[in-house]
């Protein structure tokens, strides 16, 4: 009886164990540092998909997944075809004969009967890949929104939430030797309310494999990781690490090479593979907006290199200061959606990525806030190159679900992946946790933590957060206490949009801040319909917006404290909220260039006093 017991006890343990066998599902473990620098195989271009709003293909009829049953099977993730014309199989569906969507891209604005769609895409990608003895391979998405489900020639690789951080898997061990290989996403864009963000937003909910995707080849053992930055407020020390990863990594050479500036360095591993270095850095060129400067890095181990160009500089700040590189400086910024409203959607490479910047740059900006959540890795290199010092930010947005683990965990791990994307960009001086979140002790645990996380993961850059405030009369009141937690105080703040009454009367508005910090100002502005003219009072008009902006510049200039802004926003951007059918069509217009590239009065107004900025703080 007993024996026959410990039988049965012992059966539903393996058959509980051989279900899972079948979908091991691999959290993503560190993510590769730098994955487009890899010698690369793109799977851009057209893959073939299926619409499924009832989610037939993950679900059986009972609403059991199919890939967390015994076989792991009966899913679209199959794709199956039938195996003989004698006996022909029910199948229901046949990617090879739907039709195509184009990555990376959102599949709103590829199919008009997507615009509006929310729920789950599948697709489909075939491509011939033979694995290479010694090599290892890494399946690569840059951002699928919102939650993904990847699989590999039918078998699961993992599930990935989060609509705008890097996706990565292993997969030497999955591919057929025989090089035909094909990969299945369930994308899934529904909105929720424990997720990050939860189901309020003021953006397109654009769905779909929205970033580059390819495969990566490295040697067995390989580069995962590195940071080769300056130390905390040091110019005169480099510091970092290197981490291997496979079989051999421990007790390993690595060699870092920056040859412009005369550093050769030979690092050896330790029994976790890493290998930490710091070390006086003689001469260095400083990275600025002034002069960018990037040096060539070369980091290689075995048989193993990775090039990066890394720009080196400090950010800190010192009682109302932002001091870059040890000088007070100005924050000259705009506020920027990863949109360029040129094309439809979302922005889909480097050009779309390079127009936004270029506009920001004749605004005399030396500052982009990347909203509301991580931007393509592009768009860092990019800002880098550029000048630009960037605002990085995840989507903590409005009312997330404070009280909910999951929902906190999600967050973290967002913008711990953000920070391991960034980490090596010069450009990066402002970590950001959230936007508009109202207060409350859960949110205050909630956002405190996610801002000591940022700071454990890296001391040497600025926290944020876009706060709020609230009046009594004339006085504006900033004392959130949050703002206990970050290095700058940052604001929201629509006075003569949401409040406030006319441009005119806005000037009146005196702020009461309760940190003594650099005040940043990290939104402002107004809607104004390009091409509508009337007067200052004139809601829509360019000519509103423009009062607008001269007089919060005004009311502004009364803050002793203020050391930046990001106005918003650098073009009119796609949002489902926006609804006037006269002067909105589903755009928020609150732009400083409208959605076909037309610059409005109040670009102007903001130029000529970046103009001034610049003059007062860098001499020119
Ligand atoms: C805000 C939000 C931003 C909105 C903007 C607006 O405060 O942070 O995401 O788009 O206001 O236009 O209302």
């Amino acid at each position: 009886m007993k024996n026959q017991l410990l039988r049965r006890a012992l059966l539903a343990v393996l058959l509980v164990l051989g279900s899972f066998a079948n979908q091991p599902l691999r959290a993503q473990s560190i993510l590769i540092q730098n994955m487009p620098a890899r010698s690369v195989l793109s799977l851009d271009g057209n893959w073939n998909y299926i619409i499924d709003p009832y989610e037939n293909g993950f679900y059986d009829y009972r609403r059991e997944p199919f890939d967390q049953s015994k076989s792991g099977k009966g899913g679209y993730y199959d794709n199956q075809k039938p195996s003989s014309k004698d006996e022909p199989e029910l199948i229901e569906y046949d990617f090879d004969h739907s039709a195509t969507l184009q990555v990376p891209g959102d599949w709103n604005s590829q199919d008009p009967k997507l615009l509006y769609y929310e729920g789950t895409i599948w697709y489909k990608k075939s491509f011939n890949l033979t694995p290479k003895a010694g090599k290892r391979y890494f399946l690569y998405f840059g951002a699928i929104n919102y939650e993904s489900h990847i699989y590999l020639n039918g078998k699961k690789l993992g599930m990935h939430k989060g609509g705008f951080t890097p996706i990565q898997y292993d997969i030497t061990d999955r591919l057929s030797p025989n090089g035909d290989n094909f990969v299945v996403v369930k994308a899934d864009n529904t909105r929720r309310q424990d997720e990050v963000p939860t189901i309020n937003t003021d953006w397109w909910n654009y769905g779909g494999i929205t970033r580059n995707a390819f495969i990566a080849e490295t040697p067995e053992t390989y580069i995962t990781d590195y940071k080769v930055q300056l130390a905390k407020s040091d110019l005169n020390t480099l510091t970092g690490y290197v981490q291997l990863g496979g079989a051999n990594k421990a007790g390993q050479t690595v060699t870092l090479d920056i040859a412009e500036a005369k550093v050769r360095q030979q690092l050896k591993t330790d029994a976790d593979g890493k290998a930490s270095f710091s070390f006086p850095a003689k001469k260095l060129t400083y990275w600025s907006p002034q002069n960018p400067k990037l040096y060539a890095v070369s980091l290689s181990s075995g048989s193993d290199a990775v090039q990066d160009r890394i720009g080196f500089r400090t950010i800190q700040t010192r009682g109302a200061d932002v001091m870059l590189n040890g000088k007070s400086t100005f924050l000259r910024g705009i506020s920027i959606h990863d949109e360029n409203p040129l094309i439809p959607g979302r922005a889909r490479g480097e050009g779309d990525l390079r127009m936004l910047l270029t506009w920001a740059k004749e605004l005399g900006c030396n500052f982009v806030r990347l909203a509301h959540y991580p931007h393509n890795e592009t768009m860092l290199k990019l800002a880098d190159e550029l000048g630009l010092m960037v605002w990085a930010e995840v989507p903590v947005y409005w009312t997330i679900s404070w009280q909910n683990a999951a929902t906190y965990q999600n967050a973290e791990t967002q913008l711990s992946d953000l920070i391991s994307m960034g980490k090596n960009r010069a450009g990066i001086v402002v970590w950001s946790v959230g936007n508009e979140t109202p207060l409350s002790e859960p949110r205050l645990k909630f956002m405190s933590s996610l801002a000591k996380k940022a700071r454990e993961l890296d001391d040497t850059r600025l926290i944020s957060a876009a706060l709020e405030l609230h009046r009594e009369g004339s006085n504006v009141i900033v004392d959130d206490p949050l703002g206990e937690y970050l290095d700058l105080t940052s604001i929201n703040e629509y006075a003569g949009w949401y409040w406030g009454g006319k441009p005119s009367e806005i000037t009146k508005y005196t702020f009461n801040i309760k940190y003594n910090k650099p005040v940043f100002i990290s939104e402002f502005g107004g809607d104004a319909l390009a091409g509508y003219h009337g007067t200052a009072e004139t809601r829509w008009s360019e000519e509103y917006q423009e009062a607008l902006y001269q007089n919060q510049l005004k009311m502004l200039s009364t803050i002793g404290n203020l050391r930046g802004m990001t106005p918003w926003i650098l073009t009119d951007f796609r949002a489902t909220r926006r609804q006037h059918p006269v002067y909105q069509n589903g755009f928020n217009r609150k732009g400083l260039i409208s959605s076909s590239g037309q610059k409005k009065k109040a670009f102007y107004v903001l130029q000529e006093y970046y103009r001034q900025q610049a003059k007062k703080y860098d001499g020119k």
